[in-house]
């Protein structure tokens, strides 16, 4: 941290740039320990700006060797490099600025900007990272048309790339040059390089237009057994963003490229997106069905960022949402329609309650339209993305599936080549559809979650329902008396038959009959349903219609009833999940007994062939502890793991002979194969083994026949995992070994590997990360490393992690101090799980603060950890 206080940047202090730069030509000589960069910017003064306005470019780390304007070299009087600045005072309208410097690729473990991995070269420059390579108007709003020169060594780095199209080729002596051009213009933050000896895959795709496209997969040679699924998830993705959303993609050329070093997941510059590898490749033996799915769906959103973000950019970061709520929406949207879109709903939803209400109750609340930030890497939250995302779903269930495409096609044809705001796209969904979303924009000004109550009263009589629904927003860090949302209401009546009543609202106004939403907007309002003719059972917030948390008292039995006839299978899983928390909260004294209704329906689930066996598997699936801790008052983490556990064991116990049927019913000597089906087909089955191996030691032996004959890494892993949460810790070494043994060559699976123990309550204690941290299979410079044993001690290992002495908080203090200068985003990510120390139970709250305290007496902080520490004990 170079300022004592690192300063907040803030929405309110927007201002459009004073300068632009309409080309940018870049050559890059690849040195062995450094790299030359020399930039060409043809820029003139915006209409706006004021005629003395000094040209101020942002730079960080950089070695600055010569600036010089339409061709003469400036003397060091005429411009002043400051910490993070060049200001250059005195330019005519329109000139050609010349900047030479160096950066030290090899020393950047920070991993933005251009970095090496392994032994190629990659950039990443999102949000800020461009500055780290040569001075420049950093910013999105600033789009200019890039060409690319890369010099280096032919032999170690035969494959050198960057966005656009390749547009020549030349060797000179030894080394190398290659030149691509980007037609389309764009921000900095999407520009990329890359250079190794690279292998790669090929295929093409053929546009709706008829254009033949280049489709490439570069990878470290060992990898090229892995790229199959992702060229093909690619494929789907180009072909489903032009059926559903009239998207053709508009360069000759679309290349991937997997890194082993990367802190995100994946980064959609133009023409040539970066993948961690971890979402990229995958074959069979080495890859579950989770990964698989993962991989399809970070392929799609990264292709869709191509119109969401890239042709329409963010005019600044506060307007991130616009690009990744927006596209998070969509690739949700195609991974409903190449799974079960009930099952993706159960999935996102799981998301928002445990990831995303955690960061709405907590110290780092924001709003998807945030005021101010310090460091904008760490408003990649859960809330930017999947609130985000369903905010826009939100407009969907409002407009309609039609009329949403009228407001998205308006938006990419007013917008194309823009850097706009969120409010651009809220009023191009109002302009096509002639509606005023006006009330509807404070989802993107108000942090925290809605709390909507229900109360209804039934009239026999009459024959009606009478619906009261009252809403409040709580107070966050700096927001307080919240204003009312417009809060889609999708719901259903059901009558003892089971079946949907009719429903005949009253005010008409407030009812959407094709989406079956009612618009609640005020603080409270009262609806009546008429023609009821017998007590229904409200089904409220159908398919997750609105990110709220939902207070409406029913019995078990009413739960029960819903989990079994619900048409709505969001809210079947919804009912069985606030079931399986009324008896976990029962079991708080560790004993529990299930009813034989609840007996009887939850195996009749498990026999049904009809239903989707993805869909039973998350039915039987109890709520996570995180899950349940977001629906605590005051978290004992202890406490919640040993009610939960309770459960389980009375599900494994009272349901045995049903999973042990459902298991083998389920078996399949088939080939593996990477399709929905099979997929679902395989969750419940392996769902069905980890009950099994609770129940009885003949699961255990199941488990390990299960590992020893699998062909593929979703089945070896579920008897890996089931077997180390079986308790029986030398079964599970035997198994560990034996891993262990097979994949140390394959640093994807070894990831696994690691994340298996340091996540696991039966294992994962903080000594016992300490050990892991020594393995020679763990580096501190490898984000996924870190991720697989600090992230999956720190949100899976819950009971360690708040182990009663400290050490589980102690160990992740650790880790932040040791990160915060290598590489600030990572230590930061690290941290959230300690930020939620208001919430926990006073002895363990203490110990979290106390940590938080030790890490803020540290000189020297990143400004991305300084931010979240400070933020947190306030
Ligand atoms: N825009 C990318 C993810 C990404 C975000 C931030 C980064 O650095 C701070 C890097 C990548 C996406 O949404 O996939
Ligand atoms: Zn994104």
């Amino acid at each position: 941290m170079k300022d004592a206080q690192p300063k907040a940047i803030y929405l309110n202090d927007y201002r459009e740039p004073d300068f632009r730069i309409d080309t940018t030509e870049l050559t890059f000589a690849l040195e062995e320990d450094s790299t030359l960069v020399s930039s060409k910017l043809v820029m003139q003064r915006n209409q706006n700006a004021e005629n003395n306005a000094a040209l101020v470019l942002h730079g960080q780390e950089l070695e600055l060797l010569s600036v010089s304007v339409d061709g003469k070299l400036l003397a060091p009087e005429q411009y002043e490099v400051g910490e993070e600045t060049l200001t250059i005072a005195t330019l005519p309208e329109r000139f050609v600025l010349e900047i030479q410097n160096r950066i030290y690729p090899h020393k950047n473990t920070a991993l933005e900007g251009l970095y090496r991995s392994g032994g190629m070269y990659c950039t990443q420059c999102e949000a800020e990272g461009f500055r780290r390579i040569t001075y420049y108007l950093d910013r999105p709003d600033v789009m200019s048309v890039f060409t690319t020169h890369i010099i280096a060594d032919a032999e170690k780095y035969p494959v050198m790339l960057s966005n656009g199209n390749l547009i020549d080729e030349q060797q000179l002596d030894g080394k190398r040059k290659v030149s691509w051009h980007d037609p389309h213009k764009k921000p900095a933050y999407l520009f990329a390089l890359v250079a190794g000896d690279l292998l790669c895959s090929s295929d093409e795709f053929v546009t709706m237009s008829g254009r033949k496209v280049d489709l490439r997969i570069f990878v470290e040679p060992q990898n090229i057994d892995k790229t199959e699924y992702a060229l093909d998830a690619l494929k789907r993705s180009m072909r489903w963003d032009e059926e559903v959303y009239g998207r053709e993609y508009d360069l000759d050329i679309f290349m991937i490229v997997a890194v082993d070093d990367f802190n995100m997941g994946a980064m959609e510059n133009k023409g040539l997106n970066i993948f961690n590898s971890s979402c990229v490749l995958a074959n069979p033996a080495t890859a579950t069905d989770a990964a698989y799915q993962r991989i399809e769906a970070i392929v799609a959103h990264e292709y869709f960022h191509n119109w969401s973000g890239n042709r329409v950019t963010c005019r600044d970061w506060f307007q991130l949402s616009l690009k990744e709520g927006f596209t998070v929406f969509r690739d949700a949207s195609f991974s409903a329609d190449m799974h079960s879109a009930t099952v993706k709903r159960i999935e996102d939803a799981n998301i928002m309650r445990t990831v995303q209400f955690a960061e709405d109750g907590g110290p780092m609340a924001h709003p998807v339209q945030p005021d101010s930030f310090i460091e904008i890497s760490n408003f990649y939250t859960v809330t930017i993305y999947e609130k985000g995302a369903e905010v826009v779903g939100m407009i969907r269930k409002i407009l309609g599936t039609e009329g949403f495409r009228k407001g998205s096609d308006l938006y990419f044809e007013r917008h194309d080549g823009q850097a706009v705001t969120i409010y651009d796209f809220v009023a191009a969904m109002e302009d096509a559809n002639g509606v005023d979303l006006t009330l509807f924009k404070r989802w993107y000004k108000q942090a925290g979650t809605p709390r909507v109550s229900a109360e209804s009263v039934y009239d026999a009589a009459a024959q009606t329902l009478t619906l009261t629904l009252r809403q409040m927003c709580p107070d966050t860090p700096g927001q307080t008396g919240k204003l009312p949302m417009w809060i889609p209401v999708q719901l259903g009546l059901i009558g003892g038959d089971g079946q949907d009543m009719a429903v005949n609202v009253e005010p008409a106004s407030a009812w959407t009959a094709d989406s079956q939403v009612l618009h609640l907007t005020e603080a409270e309002q009262t609806f009546v349903f008429h023609g009821v003719t017998e007590q229904p059972v409200l089904s409220l917030f159908r398919d997750f219609s609105a990110p709220v948390k939902v207070e409406c008292e029913q019995s078990n039995e009413e739960l029960l009833f819903l989990l079994q006839n619900d048409s709505d299978g969001f809210n079947r899983w919804d009912a069985g999940q606030r079931l399986m928390l009324n008896w976990i909260r029962s079991a708080a004294d560790s004993q529990f007994e299930l009813t034989d209704d609840a007996r009887n329906a939850f195996a009749s689930l498990l026999a049904d062939e009809s239903l989707d066996p993805a869909m039973v598997s998350y039915l039987l699936t109890l709520p996570s502890e995180a899950y349940i801790a977001e629906f605590s008052d005051v978290v004992d983490p202890a406490a919640i793991h040993k009610a939960r556990k309770a459960v389980q064991l009375a599900l494994a116990e009272s349901l045995q002979a049903e999973f042990i049927a459902c298991y083998q019913r389920l078996r399949s000597d088939a080939s593996y194969q990477p399709v929905a089906a099979d997929m679902a087909a395989r969750s419940l089955k392996n769902l069905a083994l980890s009950y099994w191996v609770k129940a009885d030691a003949s699961g255990l032996q199941q488990a390990e026949r299960q590992y020893t004959a699998a062909d593929n890494m979703t089945d070896q892993m579920a008897a890996l995992v089931a077997t180390v949460n079986s308790g029986d810790r030398a079964q599970a070494q035997t198994l560990l070994d034996r891993f262990y043994a097979q994949w140390s060559g394959d640093a994807l699976v070894v990831n696994q590997w690691l994340s298996v123990q340091a996540g696991s309550a039966e294992m994962g204690t903080a000594d016992y990360i300490r050990s892991l941290l020594q393995h020679p299979a763990f580096d501190w410079r490898n984000p996924n490393k870190v991720r697989s044993v600090i992230g999956a001690f720190a949100n899976q290992a819950l009971v360690h992690f708040h182990a009663t002495d400290g050490s589980g908080y102690e160990l992740l203090a650790d880790a932040v101090l040791r990160l915060n200068e290598a590489n600030p985003q990572i230590a930061s990510r690290l941290l959230g799980p300690l930020t939620k120390w208001k919430r926990l139970v006073p002895a363990q709250s203490q110990l979290m603060k106390a940590q938080l305290e030790r890490i803020m007496a540290q000189g020297n902080l990143s400004k991305d950890v300084y931010e979240v520490v400070s933020k947190s004990l306030i």
